[in-house]
């Protein structure tokens, strides 16, 4: 009898457990460099000085802080068949042609959304797009047109140039899903609400590739991630 009474609540246990929604849980951390951190390379401002000075320039293909945190990092799952589309704002991201330089310099978008490139530098600039997948942007951007939308329809990553201010340069992920991530000055970053699973992650700098990483996100509760990449020789 009392053999009979555990199996049924065994029973009982397993169908609560089944029965629970599947949960999901925050993937957190942050990405180092493994080397000494690079010195910043200044960029020397040859064209529309007056207004292009009025921020100072500096090489941004890699922002190693001191404590060898990584900015501009993007981290992803690529193979993710439950993620959840990454929702469209309700309003449009904006990428800023301010002083003559992209602020920010890596931005995530969702596939299917418009990303809106203003210019309040009173100047002529370009905005020149390297997509892989989406329609090639080359447009200039007279000083009356402080904002001109452009649309992404298909995931990609795209490099942005300006062509009359040769320096100014940033990249433009367009995601497929909501698990994507940039990593912030301190490195830091968080893919949200991912399922329970063991998944591929990678994270992937402009001028040190991909790398990748095997994670497991449990049943309950959050991840910690930290990823370093190697010294760039
Ligand atoms: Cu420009």
């Amino acid at each position: 009898m009392k053999r009979i009474g555990i199996l049924l609540l065994a029973i009982l246990v397993c169908a609560a457990v089944s029965a629970a929604p599947a949960s999901a849980g925050n993937i957190v951390g942050k990405v180092t460099y493994a080397g000494a951190p690079p010195p910043a390379k200044p960029i020397v401002v040859t064209k529309d000085k007056e207004v292009c000075s009025r921020e100072t320039h500096a090489d941004e293909s890699l922002v190693v802080a001191a404590d060898k945190s990584i900015a501009n990092v993007v981290v992803y799952i690529k193979d993710a068949p439950g993620a959840p589309k990454m929702a469209i704002p309700a309003k449009n991201p904006e990428l800023d042609q301010r002083s003559c330089k992209f602020h920010p310099h890596v931005q995530l978008i969702p596939a299917g959304g418009t990303l809106d490139v203003l210019n309040n530098d009173g100047i002529l600039h370009n905005i020149h797009t390297y997509p892989k997948n989406n329609t090639p942007v080359n447009q200039a951007q007279p000083k009356f047109k402080t904002r001109m939308p452009l649309k992404f329809d298909k995931p990609d990553t795209v490099k942005l140039q300006c062509d009359v201010h040769t320096w100014m340069n940033g990249w433009l992920i367009v995601a497929p899903h909501a698990w994507y991530a940039v990593t912030a000055p301190d490195g830091s970053f968080k893919l949200p609400d991912v399922k329970p699973g063991t998944y591929t992650v990678s994270y992937w700098q402009e001028t040190l590739g991909t790398q990748t990483a095997q994670i497991t996100v449990p049943a309950s509760g959050d991840v910690t991630a930290n990823f370093t990449f190697p010294e760039k020789k």
